[in-house]
């Protein structure tokens, strides 16, 4: 066996250890949508992931190669307003799961390359703290929705 075979299994196996297993290697993403409004205004990003590992992981962000911002905000209503907050990470509990949904977490959009229409499908790339990504495919839907509607 030639050296170089036999350091790639090694890592091979190393990695499949799972010792150092990345936040993204255990987490399911789901219901993944995206509310378009009007113009140039920022579009809502929401989905709903799982945790499937014993530690809890959190969503520090996301990147597109469509929408040239992207960042992780919380609505919440204060004296009958509704303000976004921008957050740094959002916890997801061992075995448990974060919504990111309308009136609550989620993922502002801003500056689309081309326009995003109903219909459209948009991968953003989740990014968790621990450096590892997640690519999932949302779908876009009308100013008017009020989930992903599957
Ligand atoms: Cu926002």
């Amino acid at each position: 066996m030639k050296p170089s075979l036999a350091f790639s299994l090694l890592a091979g196996l190393l990695l499949a250890g799972g010792v150092h297993a990345s936040a993204a290697d255990h987490v399911r993403a789901s219901h993944a949508w995206i509310r378009v409004l009007p113009g140039d205004l920022p579009a809502g990003a929401y989905v709903t992931l799982e945790n499937q590992a014993d530690q809890p992981v959190a969503l520090s962000g996301a990147s597109s190669s469509i929408y040239a911002r992207v960042m992780l905000h919380h609505s919440a209503v204060e004296g009958g307003m509704s303000r976004m907050t921008m957050v740094d990470s959002l916890t997801v509990p061992a075995h448990g799961k974060a919504v990111l949904a309308p009136a609550g977490y989620h993922l502002m959009l801003m500056q689309a390359a081309t326009p995003v229409k109903p219909g459209d499908t948009v991968r953003l790339t989740l990014k968790f703290s621990d450096g590892s990504t997640l690519p999932a495919d949302f779908i876009a839907r009308p100013a008017n929705a009020l989930d992903a509607g599957d």
